[in-house]
């Protein structure tokens, strides 16, 4: 381990630590980080769905790499969902993120839970358990969607 490892990682744990409106700015940095997050997630789920779906051939090293960054990703955007940002910008952030903050956070919990097993999934290359694991993520997004996000 190189000597900037350790300091890296306890700085990692300290942001992630913080309270969230510290970590940002201005409220617009809130929603761009939380939407950038969202996009990123989203684009390496869709690389997993394309195969999961046929689309594209199975490429088992893909998935497994596409995965990993879903489950990194998936840990990111919490945060930055502040109080007080549900009219900023150009978001569709629902008010009841808010008044109902404890059933977000649990919808947050579901999908970084469904993520992980995707992930693990992913790592034994099973084609059935991969599309097993990615409709069931889907699901999870879904649900938050359906209820925390205008059209
Ligand atoms: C995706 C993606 C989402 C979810 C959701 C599942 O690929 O970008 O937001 O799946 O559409 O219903």
């Amino acid at each position: 381990m190189n000597r900037f490892a350790l300091p890296a990682a306890a700085l990692l744990g300290l942001v992630v630590a913080l309270p969230a409106a510290a970590q940002f700015q201005k409220p617009e940095d809130a929603v761009k980080y939380r939407q950038g997050a969202f996009t990123v997630m989203g684009a390496h789920f869709g690389r997993i769905g394309a195969m999961a779906n046929g689309r594209v051939p199975f490429d088992a090293a893909a998935v497994q790499a596409n995965a990993e960054i879903v489950a990194t990703m998936s840990k990111l955007p919490w945060p930055a969902f502040v109080e007080g940002t549900a009219t900023v910008g150009n978001t569709r952030a629902k008010p009841e993120i808010w008044s109902e903050a404890d059933k977000f956070k649990a919808g947050a919990q579901k999908m970084q839970d469904e993520v992980a097993k995707l992930n693990a999934a992913a790592k034994t290359g099973n084609q059935d358990q991969i599309k097993a694991a990615f409709g069931a993520v889907g699901q999870s997004c879904k649900a938050c969607h359906d209820s925390y996000r205008k059209e």
